[in-house]
């Protein structure tokens, strides 16, 4: 009964394409071909952006009943988490909290430190990370990956919603400790750490022959002290943890067992320059293709932007958030990488046969190919390990309406 006002929604759009008339019918054509500088106009063309998408999807959804089994009827909507009710965003943190308490199923003689079914995954993104983030299979990979942590959340936690996403728009609007998503309340995603005294910025260094990148600190930088992660624990981890005053922590390989708070500091100033409306309107209308696409999202290495990605991540700040290995230790970060995929999604449908098909892969399976490794194509298989299964090829993984996938984006 999950999606009652949904497929009610869906089966409007469906009738509606029944009888296509020049304004109803999915036209590109009156779409923004440049992103507003203006943040309120830059949100109006995301909107119509995002209808566009969604209208496409029902679209194909309608005309192609048999497809992989996703149809109108079952497709689930996954929806920003400010438009969720009380009682939904609290079943959401529920489940969360539940598979934190449900036994890992990694072995400790892989990763000690993996106490939790919520670790497994931790621990699949710590032992990848040098695979999937500025390689082939970065969309893909965060794709199948996020998707398989919601199935975990209703197969395993008995969680009976989808996926929420956060718009960052939303939150550099009003600032993050006073948007829904991070406000502290009992609703919240819990929000900001206790307000500590900083040593200096944060320098992001890693990449050969170029200069450290410096980021500002926040607002907090201790222990989220309210809402449902209070109390919980970061178990793996560092791998490499930005530090403010440009020093790098590290527990080892970030495998054994480190119990810590979850901390945050939340940087509105990282936010509004990243990830506003304007930069995420950007980063859909300017790339034609995938490899500028994904490369914007990213930030290109000696650009001094770290992207709508890079905004996102070191805007909740903290430990696990600035440690790239270990960041889906924060739950937050899926509803990051739910607002990534929707970018995505939304990117790919302009011009769907090309973006979902092998043009719409670039990369290899390497950082930034280092060491050298081969292309990434639509047979290259993909496997969160112990977290989840079964491994899948990518090509399985281009649509979110085919292969494992029945998905949509309001
Ligand atoms: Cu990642």
């Amino acid at each position: 009964m999950r999606l009652t006002s949904s497929v009610a929604l869906c089966l409007l759009a469906a009738v509606s394409n029944a009888i296509p008339t020049p304004q109803e019918d999915p036209s590109s054509a009156s779409l923004p071909t440049e992103a507003s500088s203006d943040e309120t106009q830059a949100q109006d063309q995301l909107a119509q952006l995002a209808e566009f998408a969604a209208q496409s999807t029902n679209e194909t959804l309608s005309q192609n009943e048999k497809r992989g089994g996703c149809s109108l009827w079952n497709l689930s909507v996954r929806r920003e988490w400010s438009t969720l009710s009380k009682k939904e965003r609290k079943a959401y943190t529920d489940a969360v909290l539940c598979l934190q308490s449900k036994p890992a199923r990694t072995p400790s003689s892989l990763v000690p430190g993996a106490k939790s079914r919520y670790d497994d995954f931790v621990a699949t993104h710590i032992n990848q990370t040098g695979y999937i983030h500025y390689s082939g299979t970065f969309l893909a990979w965060h794709r199948y990956f996020t998707w398989s942590y919601e199935q975990a959340l209703r197969d395993e936690c008995g969680y009976k919603g989808v996926q929420p996403y956060w718009d960052w728009a939303l939150s550099a609007l009003v600032g993050l400790e006073n948007s829904a998503v991070l406000d502290g309340s009992d609703y919240s995603m819990s929000g900001n750490g206790e307000y500590v005294e900083k040593a200096g910025n944060i320098e992001l260094s890693g990449l050969p022959g170029l200069p450290p990148l410096e980021l500002p600190t926040g607002s907090g930088g201790g222990c989220v002290t309210s809402g449902p992660f209070e109390c919980m624990e970061v178990n793996l981890g560092p791998v490499g943890l930005a530090l403010p005053g440009g020093a790098t922590e590290a527990n080892g390989d970030g495998l054994s067992y480190n119990p810590r708070c979850l901390k945050r500091d939340l940087t509105d100033e990282i936010l509004r320059k990243y990830s506003n409306a304007t930069a995420i309107a950007h980063n859909i209308l300017k790339p034609k293709d995938v490899y500028d696409f994904q490369m914007t999202m990213q930030g290109y290495p000696g650009s001094g932007n770290i992207g709508i990605h890079g905004g996102g991540h070191y805007a909740m700040g903290g430990d696990p958030g600035r440690d790239v290995s270990t960041s889906p230790g924060d739950p937050l970060f899926y509803l990051h990488h739910g607002m990534i995929d929707r970018v995505w999604w939304i990117w790919q449908l302009l011009d769907k046969k090309t973006r979902t098909g092998a043009k719409g892969i670039s990369g290899t399976g390497t950082f930034l190919n280092m060491p050298e490794s081969a292309n990434t194509t639509l047979d290259t298989i993909i496997d969160l390990g112990y977290a989840a299964g079964p491994p899948v090829k990518m090509r399985d993984l281009m649509s979110t309406t085919d292969g494992p996938f029945c998905y949509t984006y309001l």
